[in-house]
């Protein structure tokens, strides 16, 4: 019997225990993990090969985008991976790591049976570089990559880009991280004496649909392509219900949500409080200061780099990373009869915390994804960092362009009204300054997490922002302290208006350009939530 097999029996009975008393929907206790069933199951940390492993390029390297039995640690079942080898040691979906200035040369080869090419998310070069879907490769053909390193440190990352069938590959399991490091990034590791893959985290969490034999299972309905695949199962870093071991000492957490449409409110938990983190960096780097926060909500594709503290804590102690509640705002339900493709739950069950009916777990559910168990006391005498290498002031002004995000009548979702077509560049930018995006998502819609390639934004305010976003503006323009430093995807929830600044203007890329301007929840990308966006 598999291990999701049992973990159903073993919830079952609980769960009708539960939701006789509670008057919750079983289906939404089903696989919602509570702190109590964690077991022993170590958490999949980096290690210097196999998947995940640390892979630091010398030289071209080959990622081959197969099928990999066995792969997924949650069930051991396959999964879909990019395979490398490198210096004797084989990896799948390895963490590449590499150094500011370094030039990256790597050949995707297509071992797949459909197209496909990898995006190099948040991860600055030209645009034949940044996985455009017209230059997906098809079966048993490669592509060469090449350019150098110019992004300052940060958590990047690297998944497919095959127009149509991003969500399904990414979901199969082809993603992983691309961590650049350079002289500040060095300095910060050293003064709180941080190893990546034992004090440095990085940590994807994605969840999934397992079929009964613990396979991954996409097979998203109509609904679902409308509103996104959300999964009964939280996986860390592939993993159910994972246990890291730790010390009373720091941790830094690269926390990405590689999830194809599930929003995230994360904290880490203990005794039933809320511990506090110290936010350090998000998309792209370091932010301007350290924030100090007790929550984050994190959408597909962004990233948080976070400190933990557990020096206050006792070998015995968990503390666990949780979903809290929140308002997942699936606020399409208007719309929904107008598509024909209405779905069962009323549209304010959401504000109990259940999102609609898509999925046992709704994405509002409070559930634990890893636990963190205190074993070992130790001496940690470093201090918490007061400062962090300084960025410049958002740029003031530019050239205005609005942005709208909404449901068109008897079809998808829209930017300003269109959606994709490889052959039209509906935005056009010129390389001369600065513009500021005003992106106003309809009443009537579901959270938009907007990624643009190529560039980084600054998010400048938030206007008509709920309550729940609102709650945790740090600034007079209704900022969040994960929307400070440089942002490639930015969340914008129903109502809301999100100014960003992006700099077209400093030299960059030689040549006209053709980058992306798309919507992260992958099922939306897939049915067209994506333009081209022309740099001349
Ligand atoms: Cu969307």
């Amino acid at each position: 019997m598999t291990q999701s097999r049992r973990d159903f029996l073993s919830l079952t009975a609980k769960a009708a225990v539960l939701a006789a008393g509670a008057g919750l929907g079983l289906p939404a206790l089903l696989h919602a993990a509570t702190p109590s069933e964690f077991g022993s199951t170590p958490l999949p940390v980096p290690g210097a090969s196999g998947l995940f492993g640390l892979l630091a390029p010398e030289g071209r390297l080959t990622l081959t985008a197969a099928e990999a039995p066995g792969a997924l640690p949650a069930t051991g079942a396959p999964m879909l991976a990019y395979r490398a080898s490198h210096k004797g040691a084989d990896y799948l979906n390895p963490i590449l790591v590499l150094r500011k200035g370094q030039d990256f040369e790597a050949t995707l080869a297509n071992g797949l049976n459909e197209p496909t090419i990898i995006h190099w998310h948040g991860v600055d070069g030209p645009w034949r570089q940044a996985g455009h879907p017209s230059y997906a490769i098809g079966p048993g053909g490669s592509y060469k990559y090449g350019f150098p390193i110019t992004n300052r440190a940060g958590t990047y990352w690297y998944h497919p880009h095959p127009h149509a069938l991003t969500a399904k590959q990414s979901y199969m399991g082809l993603a992983s991280f691309f961590i650049v490091r350079d002289s500040e990034e060095d300095a910060f590791a050293k003064d709180l004496d941080l190893r990546l893959g034992v004090t440095d985290i990085p940590l994807v969490i994605q969840d999934k649909r397992l079929t009964h034999d613990g396979r991954l299972d996409y097979s998203p309905s109509k609904d679902d392509l409308l509103m996104g695949y959300l999964g009964d199962t939280v996986l860390a870093n592939g993993q159910h219900k994972p246990t890291l071991k730790a010390a009373t000492r720091l941790y830094r957490f690269r926390l990405l949500n590689g999830s194809t449409a599930r929003i995230y409110n994360l904290s880490f938990v203990q005794g039933g409080s809320r511990l506090p983190l110290l936010l350090v960096g998000n998309d792209g780097g370091f932010l301007p200061a350290p924030q100090r926060l007790d929550g984050l909500f994190l959408a597909p594709g962004e990233r948080a780099d976070v400190l933990l503290d557990l020096r206050d804590l006792s070998p015995g102690q968990e503390v666990f990373l949780q979903n809290m509640p929140f308002d997942p705002m699936h606020n399409e339900g208007g719309m929904m009869g107008m598509t024909g493709m209405g779905h069962g739950a009323a549209p304010a069950a959401s504000a109990e915390g259940h999102g609609g009916s898509h999925g046992a777990l709704g994405e509002g559910d409070a559930y634990a994804i890893l636990r963190l168990l205190v074993e070992q006391q130790v001496a940690y005498d470093r201090s918490l960092p007061k400062s962090l290498p300084s960025i410049p002031e958002p740029p003031a002004g530019g050239t205005e362009r609005p942005i709208t995000l909404a449901l068109q009548h008897m079809g998808g979702w829209t930017i300003n009204g269109l959606t994709f077509d490889m052959g039209s560049a509906p935005i056009v930018v010129k390389k001369r300054g600065v513009e500021v995006w005003r992106i106003s998502n309809a009443k009537e819609s579901m959270p938009h997490p907007m990624h643009l390639h190529g560039y980084f934004y600054r998010v400048l305010e938030r206007k008509g922002s709920p309550a729940q976003a609102k709650s945790r503006a740090v600034d007079t323009q209704g900022r969040m302290a994960t929307d400070l430093g440089y942002k490639d995807t930015v969340l914008v929830w129903p109502g809301e208006t999100v100014s960003v600044a992006i700099d077209f203007g400093t030299p960059r890329y030689p040549g006209e350009q053709l980058f992306l301007f798309h919507c992260h929840n992958l099922e939306h990308e897939d049915q067209g939530m994506m333009l081209n966006v022309k740099v001349v």
